[in-house]
């Protein structure tokens, strides 16, 4: 409310100042002929663009001292590093040819403007400028988008080499479930047409196959560390986008049809906890938890760091608290766990 008040004041106070000039320069009119920009009005606005320069710089070293620490921590899955590597080359590039274009665009605003007696020197065209200025661009995004298309290709290719653990992730309005293929590794079939409430089918497996039996469905991911899981993605109802960003990783959940993404974890849960940047993150907000447990307001509890699968498709009211908890852990932790779950046979078994 008070940012409100603030504001408004200073809309009107601009207002104020607006009509002021105009009444002044009015009330001058007739001692000189105020359209045509002086020498001096130039000058002046030559000096406003090294104004402006100083700004945009100012702006960019303040973003990156203000929030370079709430970019996300190191990547936690194996082609996660060369995802990274990609986009920071591609920013250096950005931010070079950026910092260098703007100060050379407001030096020469400066450098020619308007001055009595001053002509532009003027030609029509200048073959081995323009052949500079394409082929250095076309040098250097070439190589970013080959450079990307293989990177890409990479990371798209699904196989079933290096035995790969297949995970079903499951998306609804609005929550996550998981499907583990059981002892055999192999999804049952499933559709949407065969969800029986009733039965706690909720995910709609095929009873009659048998690969369907053995299956796990857990509202909790667990992923053993170091080996390769290959996702299918199913949607009960609308677009949804499985994404997973501590991993660099998303795909879209599209109602009848599977799509598939698949990555290999490499940084465990309890490790990921003792990096630098997260602890960091971590003691910040609990400071900012603690400071609204004092005020007596709700999400005030100490949290601690974990992976999170979310949902990165607007699907619903409830799209932001699309989440599920995913926990990486050596591979005898991943296998106590995976034991002490139920298969789907055993919970149709116990509602019956
Ligand atoms: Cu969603």
């Amino acid at each position: 409310m008070t940012t409100l008040l603030i504001l408004i004041v200073l809309v009107l106070v601009a207002i104020a100042i607006w009509q002021m000039t105009k009444i002044f320069e009015l009330s001058k009119l007739k001692s000189e002929d105020s359209q045509v920009a002086t020498d001096k009005d130039n000058k002046y606005n030559g000096y406003l663009l090294f104004a402006f320069l100083i700004f945009i710089y100012g702006i960019t070293i303040f973003s990156f001292y203000k929030y370079t620490k709430v970019l996300l921590p190191e990547a936690a899955s194996a082609h996660g590093a060369d995802y990274d590597y990609l986009l920071l080359v591609s920013f250096i590039i950005i931010f070079f040819v950026q910092t260098l274009t703007q100060a050379l665009l407001h030096y020469f605003g400066y450098k020619y403007r308007g001055e009595k007696g001053k002509k532009a020197l003027f030609f029509a065209d200048n073959d081995r400028l323009e052949f500079i200025w394409t082929i250095i661009p076309v040098i250097v995004l070439a190589g970013l988008i080959l450079w990307g298309l293989y990177t890409w290709t990479n990371i798209m290719d699904i196989n079933d080499e290096d035995d790969p653990l297949i995970v079903e992730l499951y998306a609804q309005q609005f929550n996550w479930t998981a499907r583990y293929g059981g002892t055999d590794n192999v999804l049952g079939g499933a559709n949407v047409r065969m969800i029986d409430i009733d039965k706690a089918n909720v995910l709609g497996l095929d009873e009659s196959d048998p690969n369907a039996s053995d299956d796990i469905i857990v509202k909790e991911l667990h992923l053993p560390v170091g080996r390769k899981v290959n996702f299918k993605m199913r949607s009960q109802d609308v677009l949804h986008s499985a994404y997973m960003p501590h991993f660099r990783a998303q795909m879209n959940c599209v109602p009848g049809m599977t799509t598939e993404f698949s990555f290999t974890p490499t940084i465990t849960t309890a490790e990921m906890r003792l990096k630098p940047d997260v602890v960091d993150k971590v003691k910040r907000t609990n400071k900012i938890r603690a400071e609204r447990a004092a005020n007596g307001e709700d999400n005030s509890d100490p949290w601690e760091f974990d992976y999170i699968l979310l949902c990165n498709k607007i699907c619903g009211k409830s799209h932001y608290n699309m989440q599920m908890k995913i926990i990486v852990e050596s591979e005898e932790d991943y296998n106590t766990w995976i034991e002490s779950q139920q298969t789907f046979s055993q919970t149709m078994a116990s509602m019956q």
